[in-house]
């Protein structure tokens, strides 16, 4: 990888900023399993004011954050409906199931990420012996393989209400909730109002080094924060990598709508080209999904050719390819990335191999 390499595989792969450097080189620490590192303790306090939520928990990771929230709202047998495109079911090993016999209950996610809520409604458990109890819906804002799509404020509200009338919670995998406040210009909070637990991620488009948060009431955030502990999350001295955290949340959030601008750039650009299927005006933040629709070059072929040419990108399946901007991914980057493109698609898969890593 060289200096001009245009790496478009995540937003996890951003450096810190000079800022968050600092902070964290200035960082006050202490013991965070004892409760006393004012770092953390002031990142846990300004993310729950943000998200206005009573309480937050710093943890290591969005995979983290989600199974620590599944944990304490679910119990051995208990059923959780969530979408079968959703990372929780997708990417996560399936660790609610595998560590804490939480027994998943996947729907259909429509192309924008959503889920039905009458199909959501019409699948909740009737209180039966033969059935375990639905105890939670999940769902996913942005939501990663629908492209990056933004589930809408009054969608937000209506699981939420639906979750509430049958006696269950509901949990926003949230990792990239930062870029669907900023895309439709809403506070984060409001599309947490009805939510009863989020995990938000602080190492994507923000992009600090490590570290998500989960937000929600006391006493969850009281059993998610015993939970991250049996989950071997318990850190010490980790205002070090909150600090990050804290510039993250305060100076990184607007920015975001560079990444998007970019995106849609890159996605208007593809649409131009020959073999490549998108709809540019379903990119509405980061993630650019496309379609490779040629028989003489496949989405590693592609990636591998793209490779040569110091862009980096992810084949997601047999047909399918992801790109992601980042504050490191500049306007004539994407210039750059499209040009490429042209190139590696002109000629086709001579020259190209297809030694590249699958993502998901
Ligand atoms: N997504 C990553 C990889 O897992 C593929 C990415 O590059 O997009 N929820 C959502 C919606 C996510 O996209 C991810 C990570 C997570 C949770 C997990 O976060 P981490 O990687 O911090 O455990």
């Amino acid at each position: 990888m060289t200096n001009n390499t245009i790496d478009l595989r995540s937003d996890t792969v951003t450096q810190p900023t000079e800022a968050m450097r600092k902070a964290m080189a200035a960082a006050p620490v202490g013991d965070d399993v004892y409760g006393e590192d004012p770092t953390v303790n002031r990142l846990e306090a300004m993310t729950a004011d943000l998200l206005e939520k009573e309480a937050a928990v710093f943890v290591s990771s969005g995979t983290m954050g989600n199974l620590a929230s599944l944990l304490s709202h679910c119990g051995r047998g208990d059923e959780m409906i969530l979408g079968d495109q959703a990372h929780i079911f997708l990417s996560e090993q399936g660790g609610s199931a595998g560590l804490g016999g939480v027994h998943p209950r996947p729907m259909p996610t429509a192309p924008d990420g959503t889920l039905d809520l009458q199909m959501v409604a019409s699948s909740i458990r009737a209180d039966d012996e033969h059935y375990p109890r639905t105890r939670l819906l999940a769902i996913e804002n942005t939501h990663n393989r629908s492209g990056g799509r933004c589930l809408p404020v009054e969608y937000m509200d209506a699981a939420g209400k639906l979750a509430h009338s049958r006696d269950m919670k509901l949990h926003v995998d949230g990792a990239r909730l930062w870029n669907a406040a900023v895309a439709l210009n809403v506070a984060p909070a409001r599309l947490l109002k009805e939510a009863d637990s989020a995990s938000l991620c602080l190492s994507k488009g923000l992009g600090a080094p490590v570290g998500s948060v989960i937000v929600g009431d006391s006493d969850f955030v009281k059993r998610a924060r015993r939970m991250r502990k049996i989950l071997g999350g318990g850190t010490r001295q980790a205002g070090i990598i909150a600090a990050a955290g804290i510039v993250a949340i305060t100076e990184m959030i607007e920015r975001l709508a560079d990444d998007h601008a970019n995106a849609h750039k890159l996605a208007q650009g593809l649409a131009q080209l020959d073999g490549i299927n998108i709809d540019p005006e379903t990119v509405e933040t980061d993630i650019v999904i496309f379609e490779l629709c040629r028989d003489d070059i496949t989405p590693a072929q592609l990636s591998a050719g793209l490779r040569e040419l110091g862009v980096l990108l992810s084949p997601i399946d047999s047909t399918h390819l992801r790109a992601v901007t980042n504050l490191h991914v500049t306007s004539t980057d994407i210039e750059r990335t499209l040009d490429a493109f042209a190139q590696v698609l002109h000629s086709g898969s001579d020259g190209a191999g297809d030694g590249v890593r699958v993502y998901g």
